[in-house]
């Protein structure tokens, strides 16, 4: 008897989970900030390492992408921790096609300040220089990056906002610009793929973008041009990050 409620329980979670994939209609909040940027927003991820596009921003890059806004990606190291820069940067490239996004949209920054490195924070004030900088080549109006946890508490991506944050702190970002970080969620809700949805629509009234099928299978294809990223316990990442499918995002004030 027991068993039979748990089965019919999870059948009708599986049962609503897929048709809220199906139906496909992310709760969009972001696209009225990206209205208010204008009809077709323009917008900035940065990121930290070749495969974080993929890995962490994969949802919000294809729904911006969907709905016709513009996307720039500024990616601010090689990703040369283990002396693979070039080909990291070659698989970068590659990765954004697949997602849609073409090699001039794409910008490397390949700067011995700012190291590939797990233990080293960059420095706020050059990290801050090199978005404004972007910003304005790209003329951004909207900004997307790591929160202060960056997903797996890695000090580069921490880096990221902590620049993006002090450029809104001290006001010189530009007054158009609209700034969004990527919710870290704990290590329990990371694995736990699709069924994560429920928790982040739950615990956020935040912007949620939400992979369709082929959406998740595109984010799938771009992470297997990351083939020196490709180790074992990466496939396990691929089938059970949440990040694969959901990205909650938080705006960040002035
Ligand atoms: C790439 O950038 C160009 C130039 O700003 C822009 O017109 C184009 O829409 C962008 N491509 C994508 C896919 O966002
Ligand atoms: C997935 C991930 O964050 N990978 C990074 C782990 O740290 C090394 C060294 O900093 C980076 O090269 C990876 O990109
Ligand atoms: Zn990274």
């Amino acid at each position: 008897m027991v068993v039979l409620v748990i089965v019919v329980c999870v059948l009708s979670c599986a049962v609503v989970l897929h048709l809220f994939l199906w139906l496909h209609r992310p709760l969009l909040n972001f696209a009225s900030a990206a209205h208010r940027a204008g009809r077709r927003a323009r917008v900035l991820v940065v990121t930290a390492h070749p495969d974080d596009e993929c890995m962490f921003f994969a949802p919000t890059l294809l729904e911006t992408l969907r709905l016709g806004h513009q996307v720039f990606l500024l990616c601010l190291s090689t990703g040369n921790f283990e002396k693979k820069g070039a080909t990291r940067r070659r698989e970068l490239l590659e990765s954004a096609a697949v997602l849609g996004i073409p090699a001039d949209n794409v910008t490397v920054v390949d700067n011995p300040d700012l190291p590939d490195d797990i233990s080293t924070a960059w420095d706020t004030k050059l990290v801050a220089e090199k978005i404004l900088e972007h910003v304005i080549d790209t003329s951004a109006n909207v900004v997307i990056t790591f929160d202060q946890y960056g997903v797996s508490g890695h000090k580069n991506h921490s880096s990221l906002f902590h620049g993006v944050n002090n450029l809104m702190k001290r006001g010189h970002m530009p007054d158009n610009v609209l700034v969004y970080v990527l919710e870290s969620v704990n290590l329990m809700r990371k694995y736990t793929s699709v069924l994560d949805v429920l928790p982040s629509i739950l615990s956020s009234a935040n912007t949620l973008f939400l992979s369709g099928y082929p959406a998740i299978l595109k984010a799938q294809r771009a992470m297997c041009t990351h083939r020196s990223q490709l180790v074992w316990f990466r496939w396990l990442y691929i089938a059970f990050s949440r990040y694969m499918v959901i990205n909650t995002l938080r705006p960040l004030g002035r």
